[in-house]
């Protein structure tokens, strides 16, 4: 039973807590994520991470756990309850080790639950859109002196373009006539913005735009926010590694001002939000102008259309793998995800122009 496993893997970890209950938390794609109650609080955050898509599962967390220690030492001089609301704190097992491996090889580990704290699918309110963006770009601005060439890459090529578009051509050799047909109109978009969505990876190979530690999965389910609509700590660390800013900046943008979720399949009701987006970029300039290059700067709107445009690629090819990538609910969700992403960049091209 799945909640005598969830007690057995919890109990492998170094706390004071005693199980309670647990509640699955199925926002993610890829991992199994629970909460776990515990008789008294604080409660935990136990995942399973998915190997099949994280390789080196031992390097991820080692990642996770050294961004959390770096952005701790920045925040101590806050009182130990204000810091351990702003920065996830991990939880080692009783042996020592940051992560725990059952008999059938799978990966735990277990970090505190920031109490009294909410997650957001949409945006409904300006106050949010600021507040994350400012709650990134502090993000950035704490995690920019750490060494990120000393950061194992999770998931190589993450956001690399030309990877992206040649796992989609694959794709297109074996992918069933039935989804190659479905998808004909998409197909034919990747095509026509094959040029313009190279722009920010070029720029990245070119040395134009430096490497730095980046988060790499910014949507607004990440973001904490508190009761008051003030954002306090960035989860789901599982991707940090060397990337660019925009690629933080812009995969924020994809769902923060989006007026509906990622796979809203009514696509009347997706429109690219630019009160969202300027409030957004208000906050997250707000820490980080300062430290961006001119070219950084001038290129963040096309880092945002990249950013849409990349997860709409990854869904389509996913669509036309049969779906062995991301978790889906039903045989055409990862289509609807990707038509949904192909009419958020269509609204966004009306709006934004550069
Ligand atoms: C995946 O599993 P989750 O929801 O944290 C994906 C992201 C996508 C996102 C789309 C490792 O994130 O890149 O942006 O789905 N993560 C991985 O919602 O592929
Ligand atoms: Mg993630």
């Amino acid at each position: 039973m799945l909640e005598q496993k969830l007690k057995y893997i919890f109990n492998k970890f170094n706390h004071n807590g005693e199980f309670d209950s647990f509640q699955e938390l199925a926002s993610g794609h890829i991992n199994d994520t629970y909460l776990i109650k515990t008789k008294e609080k604080p409660f935990f955050v136990l995942q399973r991470i998915n190997h099949g898509v994280f390789k080196n599962v031992p390097g991820l967390i080692e990642n996770k756990v050294a961004i959390s220690r770096h952005i701790q030492e920045k925040l101590k001089n806050l009182s130990e309850k204000k810091q351990k609301r702003q920065v996830l704190t991990f939880a080692n097992t009783l042996s020592g080790k940051s992560y725990y491996q059952d008999e059938e090889g799978n990966y735990w580990n277990i970090m505190y639950f920031i109490d009294d704290s909410v997650t957001f699918e949409i945006v409904k309110e300006k106050e949010i859109a600021y507040e994350g963006g400012r709650l990134l770009g502090k993000f950035l601005t704490l995690t920019s002196d750490f060494d990120a060439s000393k950061l194992t890459e999770v998931i190589p090529k993450f956001h690399d373009m030309s990877f992206r578009y040649s796992q989609f051509e694959d794709a297109l050799k074996t992918a069933s006539k039935e989804r190659l047909n479905n998808a004909k109109e998409q197909i034919k978009l990747v095509a026509d913005f094959k040029e313009e969505m190279h722009i920010i990876q070029h720029l990245k190979e070119s040395g134009a735009i430096k490497t730095r530690v980046t988060h790499n999965d910014t949507k607004i389910s990440n973001i904490l926010f508190n009761k008051k609509n003030k954002g306090l700590c960035v989860i789901d660390t599982d991707t940090v590694m060397p990337g660019i800013v925009h690629y933080d900046f812009g995969d924020a943008i994809r769902t923060i001002c989006n007026t509906a979720a990622e796979d809203e399949t009514n696509l009347d009701s997706v429109e690219f939000n630019i009160d969202y987006y300027n409030a957004y970029t208000e906050g997250f300039l707000k820490k980080m102008k300062s430290s961006l290059t001119p070219i950084e700067l001038e290129y963040l709107p096309l880092g945002a259309k990249t950013m849409i445009f990349i997860m709409a690629l990854r869904f389509l090819t996913d669509y036309l793998n049969d779906d062995i990538y991301y978790k889906t609910k039903y045989p055409e969700h990862n289509f609807d995800r990707a038509k949904n992403q192909f009419k958020l960049i269509e609204s966004f091209s009306k709006k934004i122009k550069f």
